[in-house]
């Protein structure tokens, strides 16, 4: 039985600017776990720094908003500690691929049984709008005039190179098709990664929702190989959006570990058998 999406809207009114693509994205969590029937206490998502991060309170499920950049391991650990909760971490693109590149990588790697959701605005929006790893070369922005001077990061690239079990992308145009693509990820057994291009009117006018619409393309079905994947994501004329990419070959972090093979506990209980008041004494 489907929830209702008002089980997970709270009393808080968000606060981004008119014509955010944070609305939409927003709205598609909130309906993708009311299709899959996942009880806002039985899920977890990991808030960042930053406009994306400014979803944290505005939501009716168990949320924890970190230090910038640090949103995928603070999922991470919840997920070790207790794998019947299901676990999303949000971020933005300069979280993602600044202060926090390496938890990227390795969280793909790892193929941890989370959800990455990557709010891809193409800058540095919270604090008004610099230029990110994102950020065309040559693209004029506030700080930068002349142009960005150097190349950019393709998400889908860098993602496709640490061979993923899981990569979708999505735009906050279509909030149905990120509904799915966020349904899928979700129910995917291993590291899924959603990179979601979002429209920022206020500090990346150039890519407003006439650019996306030119642009984008959805995919019918997943591409059979990286290789093709890869091409596909690197394409300049168009953006291919939908489930770009799976490999379900890939064991998970959990299902490789032999010493965990037949445990019915999770961490989170097992740790309540110690008795850590001593070691809690030397924090006093
Ligand atoms: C370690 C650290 N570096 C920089 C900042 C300042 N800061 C706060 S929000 C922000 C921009 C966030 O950009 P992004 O992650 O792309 O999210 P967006 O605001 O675009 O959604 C920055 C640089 C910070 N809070 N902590
Ligand atoms: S600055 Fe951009 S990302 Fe931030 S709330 Fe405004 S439109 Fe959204
Ligand atoms: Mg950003």
């Amino acid at each position: 039985m489907p929830i209702p999406i008002t089980q997970y809207n709270n009393e808080v009114k968000p606060t981004w600017c008119k014509g955010c693509g944070n609305y939409a994205i927003h709205i598609a969590i909130k309906k993708a776990l009311g299709e899959l029937d996942i009880a806002p206490n039985q899920t977890l998502i990991t808030f960042d720094i930053g406009c994306s991060g400014n979803g944290a309170d505005k939501i009716n499920v168990n949320a924890f908003k970190g230090l910038h950049g640090r949103s995928i391991p603070l999922a991470i650990g919840s997920h070790l500690a207790n794998r019947k909760i299901t676990v999303l971490a949000t971020i933005g693109d300069g979280g993602c691929l600044h202060e926090g590149l390496d938890h990227l990588i390795h969280a793909i790697r790892s193929n941890y049984d989370i959800t990455i959701l990557i709010h891809n605005n193409q800058n540095f929006a919270l604090t008004t709008g610099q230029a990110t790893a994102t950020t065309l070369e040559g693209k004029e922005m506030y700080g930068l005039p002349d142009g960005r001077p150097e190349r950019e990061i393709n998400i889908g690239e860098l993602v496709l190179s640490s061979k993923p079990s899981f990569f979708a992308r999505g735009y906050s145009g279509d909030p149905l098709q990120l509904t799915d693509i966020f349904k899928a990820a979700i129910k995917h057994k291993g590291c899924s990664v959603v990179e979601i291009m979002q429209t920022c009117p206020t500090y990346n006018r150039e890519s407003s929702l006439e650019w996306f619409t030119e642009r984008i393309e959805k995919l019918e079905k997943p591409l059979l190989t990286i290789n093709d994947a890869r091409d596909t994501v690197l394409m300049h004329e168009k953006i291919k959006t939908g489930i770009i990419y799976t490999d379900n070959s890939i064991p998970t972090f959990y299902d490789r570990l032999e010493n965990r093979k037949n445990s019915t506990t999770e961490l989170i209980d097992e740790v309540k058998q110690y008795d850590i008041s001593k070691l809690l004494e030397d924090f006093k």
